[in-house]
């Protein structure tokens, strides 16, 4: 498959061919809801392959992990009955056992998951991590955020972000009773839904000038939010011939190749570590990233 000039990986092949080299996974934008039982379930594979990874270190889900959130009680006051008939019971399960095979789970907010607190990720031993956040790999440092705050061009989208991200809106939000909540979370849906109807696709992707403003300190820049996977190369400076890669990741959708068979599909970020021989007595590790096409049949 090619994305852009740049040929992505077969995740299947990947794991298949080389599981021991495979450090860490990057994925975003699961969207991942009762309403969605496919996705659920392709997620919940994902977790049973990297379970078995030996020398897996770092899962970093980099936001829009959830359609919505609403806040960690509207699971966490759930009574035991309701817990264990809940979709995302088995979920937390896999990823607990995921974090006790020795892979650390990091977890970003999105434009739709910002509510997500540390007491939710606790239930699986995970970490909620800032946006930007940056991984040093070898003598590179990658810039990974979840996209939204780069696409400035979409100047309403903009404001609404620095009401509902303001840590007082927050708490404001979170002393409403649940059900006023969900009711309202479903209001923003429905109103982003229908203004997003009207906005042309160069307005919702990422803005030119915010990108090379992030990239400028950093190596690489890793981001996902637009559900347009692809690895670009961006002019930093032309007189001097400089430029670095902005890797996109993809949103996790079901498909319908053809009528006998649905499939979830997902552009994810693998890490892959390499030992280069430097002379006949020395080598060195080196860690590199790529695209990779994660399909799971349902
Ligand atoms: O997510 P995506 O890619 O579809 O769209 C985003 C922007 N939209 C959003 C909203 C989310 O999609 C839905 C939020 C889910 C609930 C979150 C938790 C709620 C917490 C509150 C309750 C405790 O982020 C969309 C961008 C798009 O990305 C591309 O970048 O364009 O932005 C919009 O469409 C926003 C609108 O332009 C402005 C929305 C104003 C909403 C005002 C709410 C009023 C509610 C009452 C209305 C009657
Ligand atoms: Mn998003």
């Amino acid at each position: 498959m090619l994305i852009n000039d740049t040929a992505v990986t077969d995740y299947s092949h990947m794991i298949t061919t080389r599981p021991n080299d495979i450090r860490r996974v990057v994925i975003s934008d699961l969207h991942l809801s009762a309403d969605e039982p496919a996705l659920v379930q392709a997620f919940l594979a994902l977790i049973n392959d990297l379970i078995a990874l030996p020398h897996l270190k770092e899962l970093y889900i980099l936001g829009d992990w959830f359609d919505a959130w609403v806040g960690d009680d509207n699971y966490l006051t759930l009574s035991n009955i309701e817990m264990r008939r809940h979709w995302l019971t088995p979920v937390i399960h896999q990823l607990s056992q995921l974090t006790l095979s020795g892979c650390q789970i990091k977890v970003m907010h999105g434009n739709r998951d910002f509510l997500i607190g540390q007491d939710f990720c606790d239930l699986f031993k995970g970490t909620l991590i800032p946006e930007p956040y940056l991984l040093t790999l070898g003598d590179q440092i990658i810039r990974m955020e979840h996209g939204d705050a780069l696409c400035t061009d979409d100047k309403s989208y903009q404001r609404f972000r620095i009401i509902i991200r303001n840590p007082i809106t927050q708490y404001l939000l979170l002393k409403r009773p649940l059900q006023k909540r969900l009711d309202l979370a479903q209001k923003i849906r429905t109103k982003s839904a229908l203004d997003k109807s009207s906005k042309s696709m160069s307005i919702m992707d990422v803005n030119q000038a915010a990108v090379i403003k992030a990239l400028k300190p950093v190596d690489c820049l890793l981001h996902g939010h637009t559900h347009r996977p692809a690895k670009h190369q961006v002019v930093i400076d032309a007189k001097h011939h400089l430029t670095k890669s902005r890797y996109v990741l993809g949103d996790w959708r079901l498909i319908s190749p053809d009528t006998s068979y649905e499939q979830v599909e997902a552009v994810i970020a693998v890490t892959t570590s390499e030992i280069n021989s430097l002379d006949q007595n020395q080598s060195a590790e080196k860690e590199s990233l790529h695209l990779v096409k994660f399909v799971v049949k349902t």
